[in-house]
């Protein structure tokens, strides 16, 4: 059976667990990383190297990377649906899960400053650049969010994954946010899928 390694309150783990979740997978998870430990141990590290989660392991073979391991299990459980069998197609929906990690570092300071720390020990500064930077960096796929519905085309596919739970947590940090009405309306789309529901859309701890 799938195993998954990782806490649920992490934002790359949240990836692997909706992907499965949307596939229907069974599987079995563990808890791992901050107040968990396990990825300091001998033989986590033996699988993840860099001791952070997720790390996956399905019939043997081990995998870590969040988006890498998206992929992975939507091509083997769902080609041609989730994961698009046009090359081209595949692509153009790839982009949005590797630019998530362009949007996940914009929103570091923010969603560790205002989540993650106390309020005496927030750096009001960073907590603002970053917010900033985020809004400037979500207008990127406005435009492709309002010629289709979803970020790979007319369906839901894996590329909507990785986004979603970056964009999750933009939605419910306590910030001012700029009006990107495309971007909301793609986000509830999201909010209509029980797998996101259950996985992603969570209080933020
Ligand atoms: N690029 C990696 C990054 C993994 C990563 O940074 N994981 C964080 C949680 S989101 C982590 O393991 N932090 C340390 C911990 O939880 O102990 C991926 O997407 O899987």
């Amino acid at each position: 059976m799938l195993k998954i390694w990782g806490r649920t309150n992490s934002v790359n783990v949240k990836k692997a667990l909706w992907a499965a979740e949307e596939l229907g997978l069974k599987y079995e998870r563990v808890d791992a990383g901050m107040q968990f430990g396990v990825t300091k141990t001998p033989e986590y590290m033996r699988m993840n190297p860099n001791s952070l989660v997720p790390t996956i392991e399905d019939d043997g073979f081990v995998l870590w990377e969040s988006h890498t391991i998206v992929r992975y299990l939507c091509a083997k459980h769902a080609a041609g649906t989730l994961w698009p069998a046009d090359l081209k197609a595949r692509a153009d929906g790839e982009r949005w899960m590797d630019w998530a990690f362009t949007f996940q570092a914009a929103m570091r300071d923010v969603f560790w400053g205002l989540i993650r720390t106390p309020p005496e020990k927030r750096d009001a500064k960073a907590i603002e650049a970053g917010r900033q930077k985020s809004a400037a960096l979500l207008a990127v796929p406005v435009r492709t969010l309002s010629e289709r519905p979803y970020l790979g085309g007319a369906s839901f596919t894996m590329a909507d994954i990785p986004l979603g739970c970056e964009v999750q947590r933009w939605m419910r940090v306590p910030i001012e946010r700029p009006g990107f009405p495309a971007v909301e309306a793609w986000f509830e789309r999201l909010r209509a899928r029980p797998a996101f529901l259950k996985h992603v859309d969570l209080p933020l701890t």
